[in-house]
């Protein structure tokens, strides 16, 4: 095997964000830029070589070219094992299971998660670590570090391989195997979840679920599960062929972009009783009835008050954990459960730390996503199961699982707004402003409400100490109110500002209102706090979710 060593300079913009490094497919297109960062990736992940590695995306534009290329990479850095998905195909939460199932050392996962793809939309590569979950801060700052000083990478000359068939192939010191993405993940699924109480769900007399796989990876995974294994009627999941554009769609499963599961559950009578989607990469979720959504943080408190029930979570919860912005409703039920409640800055990776250490069950976050320690990502397909596998323990709809949720812990009132697209130096001022404005709020009344505390969030780990500060600002009322502020670190062109609004709710006579309109004077006093209007010239959010 001939090794070729490729000389190269720096790109100054490979710092990863929230989830990994995400740029324009043309960027990545790039002469040597996906090299240098594969490389540097390799250079800091020394523990790759003689070892296995996973390696799959989300099947959106570019992800067959990328493998190619970081296969020839990783045979020239010494890597004994390569496992990939067959078509290049491997869900965000797929990759994590088979990291952990085969002691692998390593992922790499090709997505730009919930961003469109296509040959003008967004590609990104994201490391998973060797216990299965998004690399820390730490390495990926030393990914960053040293794609700023690199001079070239290794790149092993050989022809493409066939990615069509499962099969395996031995380059020189190196297995690479092609493999079929679905089946040990839905096998993990089977131990979680009682198949036969899902089974007998779906087999009676007017009880139908949709699943919106919006042309993105989780087609091929719930088609298996749902459709093959749990005996759900064909066409139960729709959009199921990944595409590499997602058939001209944003694969963000919220009730703006997942427009034709939406209509399909507001059709009366005729509706499914259940309605999913899932994102690009798979590991987003959003669970729907007809007429009625459940916002995601929602989500993560009736899983926690409700996972006793369900056959791989009897043993109890260890403790659970959100994300900052994540609404306070798990919180309550934690309370109630007595057990521990961890916040954490956005971002998955800052969840892997608490799993390892055994101090947390389930987490999750408002951006559409929730989890557990069966895996170090959030994951799609499971959460689906676990909403599943609860209406038939139940008996109930969906609305009526949250309806008596809020009538027994209270209801959080919960919204995001987002300003895309901002000039990133306005973006920055509006958060400047902000931090100097939060030092002088607590205590005082903004339109007649009390602020009981305002600062710009910090964690400390407790695990291994370390601190990340500047995760957001948040400001929080004496009747539990919050307001926070924080810039998305996803995004490819700009910035987003993103602000999230929260009202507790306890009496069950208030629970009807509309959420916008429960959330309206917190609202107002973001937008007076901030200034959006004199700093954006923007006073209404282009995406409310
Ligand atoms: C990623 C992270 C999540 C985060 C989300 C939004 O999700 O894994 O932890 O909540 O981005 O981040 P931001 O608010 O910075 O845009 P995904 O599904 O995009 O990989």
């Amino acid at each position: 095997m001939n090794i070729q060593q490729i000389a190269s300079t720096p790109f100054t913009d490979q710092k990863p964000g929230t989830s990994g490094l995400r740029k324009k497919v043309t960027v990545f297109q790039t002469p040597h830029y996906l090299e240098n960062f594969v490389q540097a990736i390799f250079n800091c992940a020394t523990e790759l070589k003689g070892n296995m590695l996973i390696l799959g995306g989300d099947g959106r534009y570019y992800n067959s070219d990328a493998i190619q290329t970081i296969l020839k990479i990783a045979v020239a850095n010494g890597i004994s094992h390569i496992k990939i998905g067959r078509g290049g195909l491997l869900s965000t939460p797929a990759v994590s299971h088979l990291i952990r199932k085969y002691r692998a050392a390593g992922g790499i996962i090709l997505s730009a998660s919930h961003n469109p793809g296509g040959p003008d939309g967004d590609f990104g590569i994201k490391y998973n670590a060797t216990n299965g979950g998004p690399a820390d801060t730490k390495f990926t700052d030393q990914v960053f570090a040293n794609s700023m000083t690199i001079s070239g990478y290794r790149i092993a000359e050989m022809d493409n391989i066939s990615l069509a068939t499962a099969g395996q192939f031995q380059f020189g010191e190196t297995l690479v195997e092609i493999i079929d993405p679905v089946s040990d993940y839905a096998d993990l699924m089977e131990e979680l979840f009682d198949f036969g109480q899902m089974k007998r769900l779906l087999g009676s007399e007017g009880f139908s679920i949709c699943f919106d796989a919006m042309h993105a990876i989780t087609g091929p995974y719930a088609t298996e599960i749902f459709q093959q294994r749990l005996n759900a009627a064909a066409g139960s999941v729709i959009n199921a062929q990944p595409l590499e554009d997602f058939g001209g769609g944003h694969p963000d499963p919220n009730l703006i972009y997942a427009k034709e599961l939406v209509a399909r559950l507001n059709q009366g009578d005729n509706s499914p009783n259940l309605g999913a989607a899932s994102d690009g990469d798979g590991d987003r979720y959003m669970i729907i009835g007809p007429n009625f959504f459940v916002n995601p943080s929602d989500c993560l408190a009736i899983m926690t008050a409700n996972s006793h029930l369900l056959a791989g979570y009897q043993a109890g919860l260890k403790g659970v954990a959100r994300s900052l912005p994540t609404s306070r409703a798990v919180d309550k039920v934690a309370a109630a459960l007595g057990i521990e409640c961890y916040e954490t800055p956005t971002g998955w990776k800052y969840f892997g730390n608490l799993l390892d250490d055994g101090r947390i069950t389930l987490c999750g976050e408002e951006s559409f996503g929730s989890g557990s320690d069966h895996i170090r990502e959030k994951d799609g397909v499971w959460a689906v199961l676990f909403w599943l596998n609860l209406v038939a323990i139940k008996g109930q709809s969906i609305e009526e699982i949250t309806r008596a949720h809020w009538a027994r812990f209270g209801r959080h009132y919960y919204s995001r707004h987002d300003y895309e697209g901002l000039d990133s130096h306005a973006a920055e001022a509006v958060m400047a402003a902000l931090r100097i404005r939060v030092k002088n709020l607590a205590g005082t009344h903004l339109a007649g409400h009390a602020v009981s505390s305002a600062d710009d969030f910090s964690y400390t780990d407790p695990v291994d100490n370390s601190i990340t500060d500047r995760q957001g600002i948040r400001i929080i009322f004496e009747d539990e109110s919050r307001i926070l502020f924080r810039l998305s670190g996803t995004g490819t062109e700009g910035a987003t500002l993103r602000l999230y609004l929260e009202r507790y709710e306890p009496d069950p006579t208030m629970h009807q209102l509309e959420t916008q309109a429960a959330l309206a004077a917190m609202a107002a006093i973001a937008g007076e706090v901030a200034q959006l209007k004199e700093h954006l010239g923007r006073d209404q959010p282009d995406i409310i979710t």
